[in-house]
C-alpha cells in the first residue's frame, strides 16, 4: 500500500473533535427570539446564516438573512414592520444536518458540500458547536501539500 493511500485513509477515518468551533464563540439566535433581533445578529456578526437553539440549548434549525427577507416579502415590497412579530422559530430552516462529536472527517467532508456549517452534538442531543467548511477544506488542503 502506497504511504498517500495510508494518509488518505488515515484522514477520512480520523475524528472531528479538533476542527469543532466551539459553542461559546459561535453566534446563535433562540426559537422564540423575533426577526428584528435575529436580523441584527446577523449583520453584527457578519455571518449569512447562524444556529437556532431551544432553551436547553439543542439544536433547532438555522436561520438566514434570505430566510428573513423572505418571511416579510409582501405582494410589491418588504414589510419592515413585520420583523417583530414573526418568531425565529416560524421562519427558520428545519432541514439542517447535525453530527455527533465522534463523527468522522469523511461523513463532515460529504456533509460540508451542500452545507456551508455542519452543527455537531452531544448524545443527549446539546449544541457543541459547528464545523465549518473553511476548516474542513484547511484540513484537506494540509494533506494534500
Ligand atoms: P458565511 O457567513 O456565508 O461565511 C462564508 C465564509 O466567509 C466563512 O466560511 C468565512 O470564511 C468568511 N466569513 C464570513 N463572515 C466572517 C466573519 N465574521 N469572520 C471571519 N470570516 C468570515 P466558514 O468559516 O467556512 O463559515 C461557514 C459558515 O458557517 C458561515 O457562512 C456562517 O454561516 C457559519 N459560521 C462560521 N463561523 C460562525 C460563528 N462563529 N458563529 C456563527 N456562525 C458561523
Amino acid at each position: 500500500m502506497t504511504l498517500n493511500v495510508l494518509k488518505n485513509r488515515q484522514l477520512m477515518t480520523k475524528e472531528i473533535n479538533d476542527l469543532i468551533v466551539s459553542h461559546e464563540k459561535v453566534a446563535h439566535v433562540q426559537l422564540e427570539n423575533r426577526l428584528d433581533h435575529a436580523l441584527l445578529v446577523l449583520i453584527k456578526s457578519g455571518y449569512t446564516a447562524v444556529p437556532v437553539l431551544d432553551r436547553d440549548y439543542r439544536v433547532k434549525g438555522q436561520i438566514s438573512k434570505t430566510e428573513i427577507l423572505d418571511s416579510i416579502l409582501g405582494l410589491e415590497q418588504l414589510e419592515m414592520e413585520r420583523l417583530h412579530d414573526i418568531t425565529v422559530e416560524t421562519a427558520m430552516n428545519k432541514n439542517i444536518p447535525r453530527l455527533r462529536t465522534d463523527a468522522t472527517f469523511q461523513k463532515a467532508l460529504t456533509t460540508s458540500i451542500n452545507h456551508p456549517f455542519i452543527c455537531i452534538v452531544d448524545d443527549d442531543d446539546a449544541f457543541v458547536g459547528i464545523l465549518t467548511r473553511r476548516s474542513i477544506l484547511a484540513l484537506v488542503h494540509r494533506y494534500l501539500q
